[in-house]
């Protein structure tokens, strides 16, 4: 914590950065840590994103809680003398930084072996792949400061917590269980269930309509491409949904948006995902991370036309049912009982 204070300390202006399209645990720690640096190093912030929060979870989440968020390529980038990299590393596929621009600190959870040679250039970094969540290392940092996080930005890092740890039942370790506690009397529980279970588009249970009419179940791994898809974020949502099934050890979820195809990785606890996603991509042209039980990638396609899509998809599925050691002869499909 001394040690943030002081990169921090003296700083005219921090521009807090995360992932192109922030997921809850991002948002949490990019807002923890705008909090850190007005309350424990006096220095005044922003937090920029390049591209969409696309999840409505995440959309109530800015909502509920005035999460301000800027455009970064409306901000003047020489206004910052101090950037920082939160939930995410410097060369991850998912996130963009100006090349411009030095990062001074990362505050991250994911195992990466991508970003290591470019984290040596950053004066603060502290990447923890044991902790549940960023929220997380971002609390324990305003606990260790002494600073009383506002209500909102508490509420904002527990539900980043519960997230990325599944309500506190998935790669869950001791910091993320202290950081909880520390967080719950400032929650604003009211506000927390509104962003937990909002309004869906009748667009997305068409999404999940489509989806579930293409999972394929082989001996405890599931499969499913969504083919052309509106978002990442329905790619992981589906992966979440379809681990809940019973018998499975491992989902593999994939979808193409523009020419990148997403991959989620979800395993049962005590699984290494990264290390399937790692299997499953190969030789692809692409980047992969992710912690415990839970994994994603990106694939970049020279086009996006069906024949390159249906390609990529079987060599996908051969890597990973060898990987997982399942014969591929005996896929079952969903909706195939006779009623
Ligand atoms: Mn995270």
């Amino acid at each position: 914590m001394e040690a943030l204070r002081a990169v921090l300390q003296g700083r005219r202006r921090l521009l807090v950065l995360t992932h192109n399209n922030p997921d809850p645990d991002s948002l949490g720690g990019a807002v923890g840590l705008r909090e850190f640096a007005r309350k424990a190093a006096g220095v005044d912030s922003r937090f920029a994103i390049t591209g969409r929060i696309l999840r409505a979870e995440n959309q109530a989440m800015v909502r509920e809680l005035d999460i301000e968020v800027d455009r970064l390529e409306t901000l003047a980038l020489g206004e910052f003398d101090c950037v920082a990299l939160v939930d995410t590393q410097p060369g991850f596929g998912h996130t963009c930084v100006p090349p411009a621009v030095g990062v001074d600190i990362v505050l991250d959870h994911h195992l990466c072996a991508e970003a290591a040679p470019s984290l040596r250039e950053v004066a603060f970094v502290d990447v923890r792949p044991e902790v549940g969540a960023t929220s997380s290392i971002v609390a324990g940092h305003l606990q260790a400061a002494g600073v009383t996080p506002c209500q909102e930005v508490a509420t904002a890092l527990a539900y980043g917590i519960k997230t990325d740890t599944a309500d506190l039942s998935r790669n869950v370790s001791d910091l993320d269980l202290r950081a909880y506690d520390f967080l719950f009397p400032y929650v604003d529980r009211q506000r927390l269930v509104a962003i937990c279970s909002p309004r869906l588009p009748a667009a997305y249970f068409q999404a999940l309509k489509d989806a579930l009419g293409k999972v394929r179940l082989y001996d405890g791994v599931t499969l499913c491409s969504l083919g052309r898809t509106t978002s990442a974020e329905m790619v992981a949502e589906v992966a979440d949904l379809l681990l809940r099934m019973e018998g499975v050890r491992a989902v593999f979820c994939g979808g193409l948006v523009g020419t990148s195809y997403y991959v989620s990785v979800r395993t049962e606890m005590g699984a290494d995902a990264w290390g399937l996603i790692r299997d499953a991509m190969g030789d692809e042209d692409g980047t992969c991370g992710g912690h415990g039980s839970v994994a994603g990638g990106t694939i970049q396609l020279g086009s996006a036309d069906a024949r390159t899509l249906k390609r990529l998809e079987r060599r996908l599925e051969r890597n990973i049912l060898r990987s997982m050691g399942v014969s591929g002869s005996n896929a079952a499909v969903l909706g195939d009982v006779d009623d």
